[in-house]
């Protein structure tokens, strides 16, 4: 079988019961915030040095300035596992900037000995993910790299980058075996079990390239997934297009990385944020498309999380408190043959999960042809009336009554146990 043919499947039970991540993207460029020298940027922020054209020696020189005071792996972690629900986080140790987030003996441009903070960051974050048993997972860019002079360099923003010269391919080979395969060594190392690489942007690495970033972390830590990013179709499993969401289920193992508002990295300028609500419904819609949902946040330079960001993870996480049955190690949902603006569905083995989005008296599941035993609210366990019955058309329906104090109410998921082991969504006939 080709291997663009094949369903990618991890093997573990935590990438396919994770469901939600914490992605976090913090480097020098949190120090800018989408600005440099008075001139802003237009495109995500961790680009700036790409965007802006920004000399190497310029840029590197800002990490003089890294200073986290407010950083605290402990409080993040501790967070992200009881009030946001994320199952794994996954870390940017070197963004195509070039800076290593942590100790490396292979490049002095990195956290500990570029900075007057001199604090290995990842070493915090890994101590805390291990005291709260959070999985941790590390970003690497192993093709872009502007800051080494044979990291490849994207000319995709419509001007050849102007601080750098044309490249030749066998100069790459060098920069991947001087530089990336030996830092993989180390994070792979000296952090303790790493539960993924979040390898990014291939360019055009070779399938044999691709194949010796993944001996390298393999042969440190075999049970450690490789992104689909690594290029090729080599990856353990699929990574989708950044904020990009899948229409309809796919198949096998895959993720989407995602923003709360237009940047990864910390911006000043980005308002844009999603509605809590917003990122609950494209959960749901993830989850019961298959996939997990690594979510983002850019810290500032000084470590704190923006406060919008919280605010909002804030939310979805109480939803994920009283309704994380419905999303934790739920599975492929079919697909609901009608489009409804006030629920969306997932499922387990005998139980279908309705995620009811907007408040409504009654919930009306036209050709579901399932035996519904019980109908259970999944934030007090309470049971709700259910019927199973048939329209005056001649389609399946099953009702369920919505007392009147929570007639007002949205966000909630209502669980529905079947006698049938999967939903039975009848097509629409006429
Ligand atoms: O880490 C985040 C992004 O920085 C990274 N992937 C996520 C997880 C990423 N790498 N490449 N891309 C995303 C594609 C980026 C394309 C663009 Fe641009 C960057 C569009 C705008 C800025 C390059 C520069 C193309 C146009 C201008």
């Amino acid at each position: 079988m080709n291997k663009i043919d094949r369903i990618p499947d991890t093997k573990q039970k935590w990438f396919k019961e994770a469901k939600y991540g914490l992605f976090i993207h913090w480097g020098l460029y949190s120090i800018l915030g989408g600005e440099y020298k008075g001139q802003k940027t237009d495109y995500i922020s961790e680009w700036i040095m790409n965007s802006l054209d920004i000399p190497v020696d310029e840029y590197e020189k800002l990490a003089e300035q890294f200073d986290p005071v407010n950083f605290d792996a402990d409080k993040l972690v501790k967070r992200a596992k009881e009030e946001w629900g994320m199952k794994y986080i996954v870390f940017t140790s070197k963004h195509h900037e070039g800076f290593a987030m942590y100790k490396s003996e292979v490049s002095s441009y990195n956290v500990v000995d570029a900075t007057p903070c001199h604090r290995d960051i990842l070493k915090e974050l890994a101590e805390a993910c291990r005291k709260y048993d959070m999985k941790l997972g590390l970003y690497y860019s192993q093709s872009q790299d502007w800051d080494d002079p044979n990291g490849y360099i994207s000319k995709s923003n419509g001007h050849e980058a102007t601080n750098r010269e044309e490249k030749k391919i066998s100069d790459f080979q060098k920069y991947l075996d001087e530089k990336v395969k030996s830092q993989l060594k180390e994070i792979l190392t000296n952090y303790g079990d790493i539960c993924l690489i979040w390898f990014d942007t291939p360019m055009d690495m070779t399938v044999e390239q691709s194949q010796e970033c993944i001996d390298t972390v393999k042969k440190i830590q075999p049970n450690c997934l490789i992104s689909g990013r690594i290029g090729n179709q080599l990856g353990d499993y699929m990574t989708i297009g950044d904020n990009y969401l899948p229409r309809l289920p796919l198949d096998g193992d895959w993720e989407m990385p995602a923003t709360l508002n237009d940047t990864w990295g910390y911006s000043k300028f980005d308002h844009n944020w999603k509605s809590p609500e917003d990122i609950i419904r494209l959960l749901i819609k993830i989850v019961s498309r298959g996939g997990n949902y690594l979510l983002n946040i850019g810290p500032k330079a000084d470590g704190s999380i923006p406060e919008e960001s919280c605010r909002v993870l804030n939310v979805v996480g109480k939803y994920l408190k009283e309704n994380g049955e419905g999303i934790y190690g739920t599975k492929k949902t079919p697909v609901y043959p009608y489009e409804l603006d006030w629920a969306e569905f997932t499922c387990r083995e005998h139980k279908l999960y309705v995620h009811v989005l907007k408040p409504r008296k009654r919930l009306e599941l036209l050709n579901c042809a399932n035996h519904v035993t019980r109908a259970v609210l999944l934030k007090d366990g309470r049971r709700l009336d259910v019927v199973c019955d048939m329209t005056c058309e001649g389609d399946a329906v099953v009702i369920i009554d919505i007392p009147n104090e929570l007639r007002e109410e949205k966000n909630y998921c209502v669980c529905l146990e079947l006698e049938e082991e999967t939903a039975i969504f009848d097509p629409i006939r006429g």
